[in-house]
C-alpha cells in the first residue's frame, strides 16, 4: 500500500488551470500559419515532414469534432523532469473530453518500450495517485535512440494500431519524435507523432519554446539548497563550497540559480568557451577571487560550477571529440590522440581521465554528470593557494523528480492538453509549444511547431546526424546581462539570498513565480 505524506496528498487534489484557448477543447481546431522552413540537408533526410507550417489554436465555427475514438500512446524519454506526470494526466483528461472512448497507453521504460511494445493502458484509476506528483515512475524512462532498421520496425509494429504517439523528452528525444514521424509516414503507419518539451537543463528552447518543463522546479530545489549552504558558510566562515549543478551542456541552471541565490562566484561554460579559457586559467581566476576575499578576512565562499563546463574548455573539448571518435570505433589507445590531446589527457587527475572514458549515452553524449569537475577545480585552486578548506557538492538528481512547482504543474497539464489536440487534428512531427508564460495562465498562447524546423546537422558518435540544436546561454541575452551587473559585488561582498523551499500554497507572488530567465527576456 502506498502511503502519502500530507503534502503529497494535498497536491493530488491541486486544481490546475488551463490557458483560455484550451478550456473548451471540443470547440477549437488548428489553423495553419507561417511556414517553418528546414535546411537543405534536413529536407533531404525528412522528405515527408520538412517545411510544414506552424499551427495555432482557433475557435471552431462548426463545432464539429473528430467522432471516431482514438488510441494514443505516450512515453517518457531521457532524464526525469518535474511535471511529467501532469503531461500524462493532461493528455488523458483532454483525450477523454474529446471522446469518451479515446484510450491512452503508456510505453514502459522509455523509447525501448516502443521498440519492444511494452505498454500498459492508463485509466482514471491508474493515474489517480500521480496528479501533480514528481518523477516519471508511472512508466519509467530511458535513453534508447530509435534509429536502426530493426528498432524502427519494432516501433511500427507497436504503433500500428495507434492514432497518436506523444513523446515527452528533451532535444535528443524530440529528434527521435521527428524521425518516427517521418518513418511512420513512409511506412503508412497512421500514428501521428507529437513531442513535448522536457528537460531540467533548460536547453530545449528557441523562438517557439520559452522553456522546457521541469527547469523551474529543479532550479527552485537547487536554489533552496544553495541558499542553505550560503547561510552555513556565512555562519561557520570556514569553508569554500564548490557546487556543481546539473545541465549537461548549457549553463541555464547555473544562471537561474545565480540570479536567484547570489553566490560569490558562478562560472558559465559558454563564457569560458568564448574567452577560450584553459582549465588552468579557470583555476587561476577562482584563486584570484578567493585571495581577494581572504584580504577581507573572508575564508569562506560559495562557487557555482555548471556540470557541462569541462566540455567547453577548448583543450578538453578537442580531447573529448577525439575520444568520442575513437570510442565510437570501439577502442581507445593513448597514442592515437593528437599531441595536444595527449598533453591535456596527461594533465588531468587519473579519476577524471577514467570518467572521460566512461560509456557515452545512446545519443553519443559524454556523461558529464559523472565527471567531478567541482573536485578537480577545488584541487587545482588549492594547489595554487597552498591551503584552502573546501566542501564539494553536486546537485542534480535532488531536483529532477521533485514535486512540481505550480508553474510546472500547470504548464505540463496544458502541454498534455495541447498534445491531445495536435493528435486529434491529425498533424505529425510537431512539438507542443506554450508561450506568454510570464502572464496569467489564462493568457498563455498555444501552438504546434514542426520539429524539422528545429533540426540541424551535428556530429554524433563520429557521424553527421540531424538533431535538435541545444540552446546555450546567450552571453548577449538579458538574463546573463542581469548577472553581469551584480557579479563583481557578489564576489567580494556577501549578498546571499535564501530562496527557501518551493511554495505551493499561500501568497500568489510566491506560489506563482516564473523562472527569472523567462522574466528577464520580457523586460
Ligand atoms: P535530459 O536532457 O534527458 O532531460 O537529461 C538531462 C540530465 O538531467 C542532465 O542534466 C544530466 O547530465 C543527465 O540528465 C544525467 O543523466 P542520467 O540520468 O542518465 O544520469
Amino acid at each position: 500500500m502506498q502511503e502519502f505524506s500530507p503534502l503529497q496528498e494535498k497536491r493530488l487534489h491541486y486544481s490546475t488551470e488551463l490557458p483560455k484557448v484550451l478550456q473548451n477543447i471540443r470547440k477549437v481546431t488548428l489553423k495553419y500559419g507561417k511556414g517553418a522552413p528546414s535546411s537543405k540537408e534536413v529536407k533531404a533526410l525528412f522528405p515527408k515532414t520538412h517545411s510544414q507550417k506552424i499551427v495555432e489554436v482557433v475557435a471552431q465555427k462548426t463545432g464539429a469534432f473528430r467522432r471516431k475514438a482514438m488510441r494514443v500512446g505516450v512515453v517518457f524519454s531521457g532524464g526525469q523532469a518535474p511535471g511529467g506526470h501532469n503531461v500524462v494526466t493532461g493528455l488523458f483528461d483532454a483525450l477523454k473530453e474529446l471522446h469518451k472512448e479515446n484510450r491512452l497507453f503508456g510505453f514502459l521504460g522509455g523509447p525501448s518500450g516502443i521498440v519492444s511494445d511494452k505498454k500498459i493502458e492508463l485509466t482514471l484509476d491508474t493515474l489517480k495517485n500521480y496528479r501533480n506528483q514528481g518523477g516519471f515512475d508511472l512508466l519509467g524512462s530511458g535513453r534508447t535512440k530509435i534509429e536502426t532498421l530493426q528498432q524502427l520496425q519494432g516501433a511500427c509494429k507497436s504503433c500500428k494500431d495507434l492514432q497518436g504517439l506523444v513523446i515527452i523528452g528533451g532535444d535528443d528525444s524530440n529528434t527521435n519524435a521527428a524521425l518516427l514521424a517521418e518513418h511512420f509516414l513512409q511506412e503508412n503507419i497512421d500514428a501521428k507523432v507529437v513531442g513535448i518539451p522536457k528537460t531540467i537543463d533548460g536547453d530545449l528552447k528557441n523562438e517557439h519554446i520559452e522553456i522546457p518543463f521541469g527547469f523551474d522546479t529543479a532550479c527552485k530545489v537547487y536554489a533552496e539548497l544553495i541558499g542553505n549552504i550560503e547561510r552555513d558558510a556565512l555562519s561557520s566562515k570556514k569553508y569554500t563550497h564548490f557546487i556543481r549543478l546539473m545541465g549537461r551542456s548549457a549553463s541555464h541552471i547555473t544562471l537561474e540559480c545565480a540570479l536567484t541565490s547570489y553566490p560569490n562566484i558562478a562560472l558559465f561554460s559558454e563564457e569560458v568557451a568564448s574567452k577560450k579559457m584553459t582549465l588552468d586559467t579557470v583555476a587561476s581566476y577562482l584563486a584570484e577571487k578567493i585571495q581577494k576575499r581572504r584580504g577581507r578576512q573572508k575564508e569562506y565562499g560559495v562557487i557555482l560550477i555548471p556540470e557541462g563546463l569541462i566540455e567547453f574548455i577548448p583543450e578538453v573539448k578537442t580531447l573529448i571529440s577525439e575520444l568520442n571518435a575513437l570510442l565510437a570505433k570501439g577502442s581507445f589507445a593513448f597514442a592515437q590522440l593528437s599531441n595536444a590531446s595527449q598533453r591535456c589527457y596527461q594533465s588531468l587527475p587519473e579519476g577524471i581521465q577514467k570518467q572521460l572514458l566512461l560509456d557515452r549515452d545512446p545519443h553519443g553524449n559524454v556523461q558529464v554528470s559523472k565527471i567531478e569537475t567541482e573536485k578537480l577545480l577545488a584541487e587545482m585552486v588549492r594547489k595554487k593557494l597552498g591551503t584552502l578548506s573546501t566542501v564539494e557538492h553536486f546537485f542534480g538528481y535532488e531536483g529532477r523528480s521533485a514535486l512540481p512547482s505550480n508553474f510546472d504543474a500547470n504548464y505540463c497539464y496544458a502541454l498534455g492538453y495541447m498534445g491531445a489536440l495536435l493528435i486529434q487534428e491529425g498533424v505529425t512531427g510537431y512539438i507542443a509549444c506554450i508561450g506568454n508564460l510570464h502572464k496569467k495562465i489564462t493568457e498563455w498562447k498555444v501552438k504546434g511547431v514542426p520539429l524539422t524546423s528545429m533540426l540541424h546537422i551535428e556530429s554524433r558518435h563520429g557521424k553527421d546526424k540531424a538533431v535538435i540544436k541545444k540552446a546555450l546561454v546567450d552571453l548577449k541575452g538579458a538574463p546573463f546581462a542581469a548577472f553581469k551587473m551584480i557579479r563583481s559585488k557578489l564576489e567580494i561582498e556577501d549578498h546571499y539570498r535564501y530562496m527557501g523551499p518551493i511554495q505551493y500554497y499561500g501568497s500568489s507572488d510566491l506560489v506563482n513565480s516564473v523562472p527569472l530567465s523567462i522574466l528577464y527576456n520580457y523586460k
